[in-house]
């Protein structure tokens, strides 16, 4: 297929692959796909590059993975040149990064910013898809690449009143690009998960009041988060090929080292220690190098809890606020657990205070603030860190499939996928970082299943294929294992988004991955060394031509 990706006035562009969100691993789809020869465009919605790092910039948004294992492994070069400031980066340091990847790899002029796709539809005939967006720009692409992420559809609460308020108000995943100025002001914040958790100890010193509303208390342990050394610099450069091995192959996506003991092998004495280091460890740690039977031992996550539980009463100065910010809902690691910085300790500022509404629900909010059992609080600015509608970007693309089904009617009772790249009838639309490929640090098995679409893509261009689904087997089996597996997944499904619990009327499926990163690479290796038998190919006709005499020939597809 030709490489035109210029527009005029009268045809469509034409394009080999369309991949839409500029965030971490659409900016990787569009390298390797350019790396490859295809002819790309990126569409993005946003008015800059960066993704969940464009649109997350409220006070305090940091990585809580390592800077360095975040971060794209595919240049040393870049992994060279780039000097993290400190472990855990802030989010304009991440913003910058990925707009000085965008320069450094050329990616840029392939990259429509405020383009929101409208519309996908799927040609029969000529095995493309026609994509149309909020800019007025018309695609015509032979492979649909939705690098939509999952945290990317901010949720609003539906509590009566909330466009009444008169103040200023805003969600932490929409947050504006000009500063919002705190200083002064009487604040709310409401929700209290890694969004909340990292707003709230950054704002606290500066506005006139703060109040936190918290429906549920989450297990929030420090980031421990610091400057990157010189000498750490040094040896970050000295181990890239190390450090590039180990998070390619680690099941977690984290250079943590997993620890050899269980929780068994020590004493009460000798796990309290243990606990106490953790607590001093940077991020995931926490999960990643506790107890080996850690996610198999609910009563060694329960007295893990309990330890945290000490850690916050000894942090909160009042005892009833502290008893407040301990769950008693669900242990660690039930839900995905936040980390931050000075959380427990912003409730001993005297502007500070936390309303439980477990015991004083919103009743509405007002044109001057908050109403509950106790009145109306009067606020300036209101804050809604209430999360995200788990991977429902890529169901409201307008995205329709053979025979014009919507992507969004074929998943109505929750996500159907192989290995959460594809699903069958979309041919041609692959979604890394979707649902059912998550295992642990988001880039990493995202990145890997992009390798794993552009092999497939090399593989079929070898032999004359450009449409491709997962066979009707394939899914089912990865599906089926998906949904059997989650019940041995820690996450709880009356809590966690993982399963849409937070959404009103969602259907309870799980959404990552619960076999983890292992089964993504056995079933990929599998499927490589059967020649992707796991796919049906087949040849359309050349991206120009919609005619509808065309019919794609069908060539393989074996059953797995
Ligand atoms: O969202 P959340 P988030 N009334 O869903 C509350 C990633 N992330 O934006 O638990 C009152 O965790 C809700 O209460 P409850 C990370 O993967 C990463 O904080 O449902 N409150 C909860 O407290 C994270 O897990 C970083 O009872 C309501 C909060 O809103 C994911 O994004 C930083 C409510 C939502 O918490 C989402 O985090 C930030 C209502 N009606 C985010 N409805 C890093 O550090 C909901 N809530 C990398």
């Amino acid at each position: 297929m030709q490489a035109s990706a210029v527009q005029n006035a009268s045809a469509p562009a034409q394009v080999d692959m369309l991949i839409v969100g500029a965030g971490i691993t659409g900016l990787y789809q569009l390298y390797r796909a350019l790396e490859s020869g295809l002819s790309a465009v990126l569409l993005e919605a946003g008015k800059g590059i960066g993704g969940t790092w464009f649109w997350n910039r409220y006070p305090e948004a940091r990585f809580d993975s390592e800077s360095y294992t975040y971060a794209y492994l595919f240049s040393k070069e870049l992994f060279d040149d780039w000097r993290w400031s400190e472990h855990f980066a802030a989010q304009p340091e991440i913003e910058r990064y990925l707009n000085h990847v965008a320069d450094r790899f050329d990616l840029r002029r392939h990259v429509r910013l405020d383009a929101r796709v409208t519309s996908a539809m799927f040609n029969e005939n000529s095995g493309t898809y026609t994509i149309e967006s909020s800019d007025g720009s018309t695609h015509i692409a032979r492979y649909l690449v939705a690098a939509t992420g999952v945290l990317s559809v901010p949720f609003y609460p539906s509590v009566a009143g909330r466009e009444d308020f008169a103040g200023e108000s805003y969600h932490t995943g929409l947050w504006p690009s000009t500063p919002v100025d705190f200083k002064g002001k009487r604040v709310a914040v409401i929700g209290t998960g890694s969004s909340g958790v990292q707003i709230v100890p950054a704002i606290a010193d500066e506005v006139a009041s703060l109040t936190v509303y918290q429906r549920s208390p989450n297990w929030c342990t420090p980031l421990n988060n610091r400057p990157i050394t010189e000498d750490e610099q040094l040896g970050l450069r000295a181990d890239y090929t190390t450090i590039k091995q180990t998070l390619d192959t680690s099941i977690s996506g984290f250079l943590h080292e997993p620890y050899k003991r269980a929780s068994t092998d020590d004493t009460l004495e000798e796990r309290q220690a243990f606990y106490e280091k953790l607590w001093n460890s940077p991020g995931f740690s926490k999960m990643t190098s506790n107890y080996s039977d850690f996610f198999t031992n609910a009563d060694l996550r329960k007295e893990f809890s309990e330890f945290i539980a000490g850690k916050i009463r000894g942090l909160v100065n009042d005892p009833a606020t502290a008893e407040l910010l301990i769950p008693k809902d669900h242990i660690y690691a039930q839900k995905r657990p936040p980390y931050a910085t000075g959380f427990y300790e912003a409730f001993n500022k005297p502007n500070v205070k936390l309303v439980s509404l477990k015991e004083t629900p919103i009743q509405k909010v007002t044109e001057k603030g908050v109403e509950t059992a106790h009145g109306v609080e009067e606020f300036d600015i209101i804050v809604w860190a209430t999360g995200f509608d788990f991977a429902r970007a890529l169901q409201r693309m307008g995205i329709r499939g053979r025979n014009g089904v919507a992507l969004e009617d074929a998943w109505r009772d929750g996500p159907s996928t192989f290995l959460g790249i594809q699903a069958t009838g979309f041919p041609n639309l692959f979604f890394p970082g979707g649902p059912h490929g998550a295992a642990a640090n988001n880039p990493r098995y995202n990145g890997d299943q992009v390798d794993f679409t552009m092999e497939l893509l090399a593989y079929m261009r070898e032999r004359g294929y450009d449409v491709v689904e997962p066979s009707q087997a394939a899914e089912d089996q990865w599906s089926n294992t998906v949904n059997a597996m989650a019940s041995y997944s820690p996450f709880s499904p009356e809590h966690s988004y993982y399963f849409g619990s937070n959404i009103p009327g969602k259907p309870r499926k799980f959404l990552l991955n619960p076999a983890g990163r292992g089964m993504l690479f056995d079933v990929m290796a599998k499927s490589r060394e059967a020649q992707f038998n796991t796919f049906v190919m087949s040849q359309g006709r050349a991206c120009i031509d919609d005619s509808e005499t065309a019919s794609a020939t069908q060539q393989t597809g074996e059953q797995s």
